[in-house]
């Protein structure tokens, strides 16, 4: 742990009168166990302040504490004058949602940074970036711990959430030594587990795994690379009456195939955007730098980006890519 940056963070956290906590667009379990774990510790603290996402959170994830209370709406920006902003879980601005925000300010908030991605762009005033942690949640766990911090029954909560989906509920390569034992520190502390059990693992419906059925049947392996992959479209959604919430997860589940290098799962948004996410579970294999090739990023073994559609074309051309720099990003 960097412990003196913590230490600076807690204090400047302390001094704040009203404090804007970001967790990344489309949030995930991380970015938003974060954010909620943030924020119950300011109201600890009798400190002022507001969620604001890009996109509503996802309503599996309502269950944790003061997430209800997320704001979507920029006018927020305008409307209320915040001395700190704490972004969570987000290697950038742009990936954060909050980039031409922050860009149209008239003054200038301390900007703090709590992150665990590799790509992580030490864009804040104060940066606690560990690469190495599973999550940013785990970084938190540590944070609150140096500080001497109470993590109260929500706060574990909160912080066990995104320790749970980061970690894909300790299976993938991000479960190490330290995760599980944060974990079990969590589970002493109170956090809900029988609550995120039941809101966070137990959460496919019917027609999302109908949903799942017929992407699973386009998967097609890419030999000269090695990328098993498949796709999403806006309409498929329409056809199951699916969310797109129920498309969520299928990109980890490819982390339990055995065959293949990498997995790839693509989704074809209504605005003809598509977005991509790697995954892989193999050694010699860093996705981050594929998806650093499309201007993406992420981590070595779960990376996303962004490409423009069709899809067909986009298959193509993100295969091709990688094949022309395979030898450059094998690790
Ligand atoms: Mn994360």
């Amino acid at each position: 742990m960097k412990e003196r940056i913590a230490h600076e963070i807690y204090r400047r956290l302390l001094a704040s009168t009203n404090v804007l906590i970001l967790p990344h667009q489309r949030p995930d379990g991380d970015a938003m166990g974060a954010a909620t774990a943030l924020a119950t510790f300011l109201d600890n603290h009798k400190i002022g302040w507001q969620i604001w996402c890009k996109t509503p959170p996802p309503s599996g994830l309502l269950f944790l504490p003061h997430a209800k209370k997320v704001q979507t709406d920029p006018e927020l920006w305008q409307h209320e004058k915040f001395d700190t902003i704490v972004a969570v879980d987000s290697g950038d601005l742009v990936y954060n949602g909050s980039a031409e925000y922050l860009a149209r300010l008239p003054y200038h908030p301390t900007i703090i940074n709590i992150d665990h991605h590799p790509t992580n762009k030490n864009y804040g005033d104060m940066n606690l970036v560990i690469p190495t942690a599973s999550s940013t949640n785990e970084i938190l766990y540590t944070f609150f711990l140096v500080n001497r911090e109470p993590i109260t029954m929500p706060m574990a909560t909160s912080l066990m959430t995104g320790l749970l989906t980061d970690t894909g509920i300790f299976t993938n390569s991000a479960t190490s030594k330290r995760a599980l034992s944060v974990g079990s520190e969590l589970i002493g502390r109170g956090a809900d587990f029988r609550l995120i059990k039941q809101e966070v693992i137990t959460d496919k419906s019917v027609a999302g795994l109908r949903l799942w059925g017929l992407v699973m049947s386009r998967l097609a392996l890419h030999e000269p690379t090695g990328i098993v992959h498949t796709y999403v479209t806006h309409q498929d959604l329409k056809n199951f009456a699916a969310t797109e919430e129920d498309a969520d997860g299928i990109a980890n589940f490819l982390n339990f195939l055995e065959e293949g290098q990498a997995s790839m799962v693509l989704k074809a948004h209504a605005d003809g955007t598509i977005k991509g996410s790697f995954r892989t579970t193999k050694n010699n294999v860093d996705v981050s730098a594929w998806a650093q090739l499309f201007g993406g990023g992420g981590h070595i073994k779960a990376a996303g980006f962004s490409v423009e559609g069709p899809i067909e074309r986009a298959i193509e051309h993100i295969l091709e890519t990688i094949a022309k720099h395979k030898n450059s990003t094998t690790i």
